[in-house]
């Protein structure tokens, strides 16, 4: 789907906003030319393994409701939305990465994704990770051998030896992608910010469909230099007193519609998600001059999810952004029945209030039914600000 230089900036939002269906609809293609495919569901997949090993790989967490409804067939109700439409679309086959990825790799995260991952085993070939959930040296070696475990089964798999040097390429690629993604979200430190959180979201979760690595990093060096123009020309779709917002919590994608555009609405700009199509995903680099196994298993053991006890980490980072962002208010989307998550809302709000932050959490699921309820709560909140 590549861009170029010539495209507008809305030609480019445009662009990858229809990036997951623009790959949807050429990944049985990519795979039939023989290019090798792992489907993944978590931030913690050491992505540069799979690159090193010669893979592609891609995010298959589903969204929507009739997805869920595929996921009720065979998992409880009082399950988290995001297991439910990942397991369904994925046994009904209706997911075209899952379906055309030749294995599936995830990690002991959540109980529910953990326990959904042995179901899919009956269907896909699927590698589990052992995440551990303190972070101490002793989990870090445990990672670490995940992580080497994980390059030898890739190897088994595709035939193929990964080199340290191979490696070290990923990660130089995957870092790159990371420094021009920070450069992208830095915009946003801005007053006004030369895009909108919707326009945000679209480069953030387009830029995870595009396979080939060097076209995504050149594609993303395109868009820096757009958006200097748009600064250096003063060019802005947010009004300058909009109520800046920061998302974070749980993967935004299944509930996007009924947040983001309800706030901007309402007169705020949602200017950060600490979320995992957000900051979670680019922040930290992986070591360049560190043994390069241990280096990746390091950075992707400090990603703040709530999976790990404690976290910390992800109120340190909250204040931080609150502080870089100038946010006026922070939003907490926890998806139904993630415990993990659910329960960290009360160090957040904690974290929030020793700041003088407001804070509201927003409990919510995949379906459209209590999209009024969250628009009416978006704009009171907005208004108070
Ligand atoms: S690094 S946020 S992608 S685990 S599936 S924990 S919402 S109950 S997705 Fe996640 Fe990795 Fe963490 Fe990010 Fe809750 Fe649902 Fe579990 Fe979820």
């Amino acid at each position: 789907m590549a861009i170029n230089e010539s495209m507008s900036l809305s030609e480019i939002f445009a662009t990858y906003d229809g990036a997951k269906k623009n790959l949807a609809q050429n990944v049985e293609a990519v795979k039939n030319s023989g290019q090798k495919i792992a489907a993944i569901f978590c931030t913690y997949t050491p992505r540069e393994v799979i690159h090193a090993a010669n893979a592609y790989s891609v995010s298959v967490c589903a969204t929507g409701d009739n997805a869920v409804v595929e996921g009720e067939k065979y998992l409880p109700k009082n399950l988290c939305p995001l297991i439910k439409a990942s397991y369904g679309f994925a046994k009904a086959n209706k997911c075209p990465f899952v379906r055309n990825s030749d294995i599936v790799i995830g990690e002991t995260t959540c109980d529910g994704k953990k326990k959904m991952y042995e179901l899919m085993g009956e269907f896909k070939d699927v590698h589990v990770m052992h995440l551990p959930h303190f972070k101490s040296q002793k989990s870090l070696e445990i990672w670490q051998d995940e992580v080497r475990e994980l390059k030898e089964r890739l190897e088994a798999k595709f035939g193929v030896k990964v080199s340290d040097e191979e490696l070290r390429n990923s990660i130089r690629l995957f870092n790159k992608e990371r420094e021009l993604m920070g450069e992208i979200q830095n915009f946003m430190k801005l007053t006004p910010p030369p895009m909108n959180g919707k326009e945000l979201h679209a480069l953030l979760y387009g830029n995870g469909f595009i396979f080939d690595k060097k076209e995504q990093i050149s594609d993303l060096e395109i868009i820096v230099e757009k958006l200097k123009e748009c600064v250096r020309d003063k060019i802005s779709p947010v009004h300058k007193d909009a109520k800046r917002i920061i998302i974070t919590g749980c993967p935004s994608g299944g509930v996007y519609d009924k947040i983001v555009p309800a706030i901007e609405e309402a007169g705020g700009v949602v200017v950060a998600y600490e979320n995992c199509t957000g900051t979670k995903n680019f922040s930290n680099l992986v070591d360049e001059n560190d043994d390069p196994i241990n280096a990746i298993a390091k950075r992707y053991m400090a990603i703040p999810c709530s999976i790990m006890s404690p976290n910390k980490e992800r109120e340190n980072v909250l204040q931080e952004m609150i502080k870089e962002y100038k946010a006026d208010g922070v939003i907490d989307v926890v998806l139904q029945a993630c415990h993990t998550y659910n329960v960290e809302t009360a160090n957040i709000k904690r974290a929030c209030n020793d700041v003088d932050t407001p804070y509201m959490a927003l409990e919510t699921d995949f379906s459209t039914s209590d999209a009024g309820q969250i628009k009416t709560r978006l704009e009171a909140f907005i208004e108070m600000l």
